[in-house]
């Protein structure tokens, strides 16, 4: 499986009003972007619709969240065949906030995985450990607990076709909105282990084409030298994506 171009995405949150993410768009849609990088932007899901229609085609749309069920009485919630509906390309699942705030279990974020995937979305899938996992050594036991429930879910999809549209997103908890960016040393570390985990419960061809991304604080100070590690496969961007800087962000190739 051939491992995609790099890729740099973002994670609004509940930020941004209709006219705050039109100025948005049209900053994104003037500005010179690098075509070597994968670009995706994740406005809240009432917005998705409006930004698809108005933004340039060569950046995809991506949901926060949604529901492993097609439709049903689940009042509240959004089933991925809907966020496909309204133009998205992609869906994040799993972030820590999900799991944290609305008590989403590793199992909840696989049945999300596999519900994503089969509607035909890509997928972010977000794990990370807790600063107090990380001083007990336990990282990768966490990430590896957390990236087995989203293997579990979706072995029963074609192998190649479905890790084709997964991409992992490693975010330590402790980094996130923090403004404490794991070193590139750190996020290298754990990018290669999770490669090397995938090769051993998946399967070779699977963990050398899987984008790993790296999310935590990233901002335009950090992004270049993260950016140069072998197996950061690119970037997730919480806070800068809603500043002017994303647009260097996107370039940090260049
Ligand atoms: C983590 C990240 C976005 P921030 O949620 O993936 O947010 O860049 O604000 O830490």
């Amino acid at each position: 499986m051939a491992r995609g171009k790099f890729i740099v995405g973002t994670n609004f949150k509940m930020n941004g009003s209709r006219a705050f993410l039109q100025d948005l768009v049209e900053n994104l849609n003037r500005a010179d972007l690098d075509s070597n990088v994968e670009i995706f932007i994740s406005p809240p899901s009432v917005h998705i619709n409006h930004v698809r229609q108005n933004l340039r085609k060569d950046i995809a749309v991506g949901g926060q969240n949604c529901f492993w069920k097609s439709s049903g009485a689940y009042t509240g919630e959004i089933s991925a065949e809907m966020l496909k509906d309204a133009g998205a390309e992609y869906v994040i699942l799993g972030h820590t906030e999900r799991r944290t705030l609305f008590k989403e279990s590793d199992s909840h974020i696989g049945l999300k995985v596999a519900s994503a995937l089969a509607a035909g979305l890509k997928v972010i899938a977000c794990i990370g450990e807790t600063l107090s996992e990380r001083e007990s050594n336990t990282t990768l036991q966490v990430l590896f607990r957390q990236l087995q429930a989203i293997v579990d879910h979706i072995q029963d999809l074609n192998q190649e076709e479905k890790w084709k549209d997964v991409v992992i997103a490693y975010e330590p908890v402790w980094a996130i909105g923090t403004g404490r960016v794991a070193t590139p040393k750190q996020a290298q570390e754990v990018h290669a282990a999770i490669r090397r985990r995938v090769e051993e419960t998946v399967e070779g061809s699977v963990a050398e084409g899987m984008r790993i991304i790296y999310g935590g604080s990233v901002n335009l100070g950090n992004a270049r030298q993260l950016a140069r590690e072998k197996d950061v496969d690119g970037l997730f961007v919480g806070g800068a994506s809603l500043k002017p800087e994303f647009v260097e962000i996107c370039n940090v190739l260049r």
